[in-house]
């Protein structure tokens, strides 16, 4: 196996940006809880405190970050801007599998594997059901208890509510906070059921399918679109009982592989079986995510799917934030009211009011 050039991980503690801030002799100005949220804390003392992985800080410039406010995303963006050369070292793996599949097991013991090597981890959550029903938040509380306790984790839930596109960019911008604070693996988790496997998929390096045995249709739960974006499959609940079966499945995905087109340009799709609950298979998987990042390093695929990504980020963003200027236009609204009615009783072609209500618009 090749050796990546991944830059040395040094303990914060060891950190230049650290030991700038106390050479005054002073104590140290970000102690472990400060009163943070009391005042109105500056851009630049958030700078330096997302810099020197203070979490307080960090929990505070996510916070930042999701809030709706223009002035505190004016404040977000500066702060970005000022972080953006301390982002993007680390590695990106995405995990998706359907409810049950033991995303959060998994992630448990392979984040604490890491953190025990001397990574550190970040693990953030987009959850689409969530915010409806509340639930999975706080079973993970209880499934990441020692991943939590971890002083090189650092777990963030969903943020809640709002459409895909906002979680897209707070998911994608906290990702980026993380980075500015050291942390050089970051897992970003999803829940295999509507569009977000697709959004995870172009926010990270390495995609994870985390999957079980089916009872007799060895497909059934996993969506094909799924399966051709993924870098890695691991069937999971390898133990006991059902042992057996998911080595058999492990080795129908094999022979299937050759089917689906690997979404990583050389790269083949790599089938396995894991234990989250026993922590077999979690190694193994880390070795599988080393290689992967050693080779498409080496081939340059690593670097440019990074720039297509960011490519696509500012054409979404620009198409989410045209389409949200245009409705939220309370002077919109009455024309958009009258152009419906007119289509809907047979009076406009819709490329008619499309026409007009852009003439509109412009004229704002
Ligand atoms: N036998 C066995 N059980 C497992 C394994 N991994 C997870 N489980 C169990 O499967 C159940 C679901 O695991 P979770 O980790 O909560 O699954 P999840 O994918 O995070 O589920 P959601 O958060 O609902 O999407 C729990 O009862 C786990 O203890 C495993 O490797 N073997
Ligand atoms: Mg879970």
């Amino acid at each position: 196996m090749k050796e990546e050039k991944r830059p040395e991980w040094v303990p914060i503690e060891q950190s230049e940006a650290f030991a700038s801030t106390i050479m005054d002799g002073t104590k140290p100005p970000f102690p472990e809880n400060p009163p943070i949220k009391k005042r109105n804390i500056s851009v630049e003392e958030l700078v330096q405190g997302v810099k020197c992985n203070d979490r307080a800080f960090l929990a505070q410039a996510i916070t930042l970050i999701e809030s709706n406010a223009q002035k505190h995303k004016d404040k977000a963006q500066q702060l970005l801007k000022l972080l953006l050369p301390d982002t993007g070292k680390s590695i990106r793996i995405g995990i998706t599998g359907v409810p049950g599949a033991g995303k959060s097991t998994f992630i448990e013991a392979f984040g604490t594997m890491l953190c025990e090597q001397g990574y550190k981890v970040a693990v953030l959550a987009i959850d689409p059901s969530s915010t409806l029903t509340r639930g999975s938040i706080l079973g993970d509380k209880t499934r990441m208890e020692r991943l939590i306790q971890q002083k090189n984790a650092f777990v963030r839930p969903s943020p809640s509510g709002g459409a895909l596109g906002g979680v897209n960019r707070r998911t994608r911008e906290t990702m980026l906070l993380c980075e500015a604070a050291g942390y050089n693996v970051i897992i970003v988790e999803t829940v295999g059921v509507g569009q977000s496997e697709g959004m995870v998929r172009d926010m990270v390096d390495f995609f994870l399918l985390l999957t079980l045995t089916g009872a007799g249709d060895e497909l059934q739960g996993i969506k094909r679109g799924i399966l051709e974006l993924t870098d890695a499959i691991l069937i999971n609940k390898a133990d006991g009982e059902n042992k057996v079966q998911a080595l058999q499945t492990a080795s129908l995905y094999t022979r299937m592989a050759h089917v689906f087109q690997p979404i990583t340009d050389g790269w083949t799709v790599n089938i396995s079986t894991c234990s989250a609950l026993l922590g077999e298979g979690i190694t193994e998987f880390w070795q599988t995510v080393r290689m992967f990042e050693a080779e498409t390093k080496s081939s340059g695929v690593f670097e440019q799917r990074r720039l297509q990504q960011q490519k696509k980020w500012l054409y979404t963003s620009i198409r989410e934030e045209l389409e949200q200027r245009f409705f939220s236009q309370p002077e919109m609204r009455a024309h958009i009211f009258a152009c419906e009615r007119d289509i809907l009783q047979g009076k406009k072609t819709v490329t008619t009011a499309v026409a007009e209500l852009l003439t509109y618009y412009e004229a704002l």
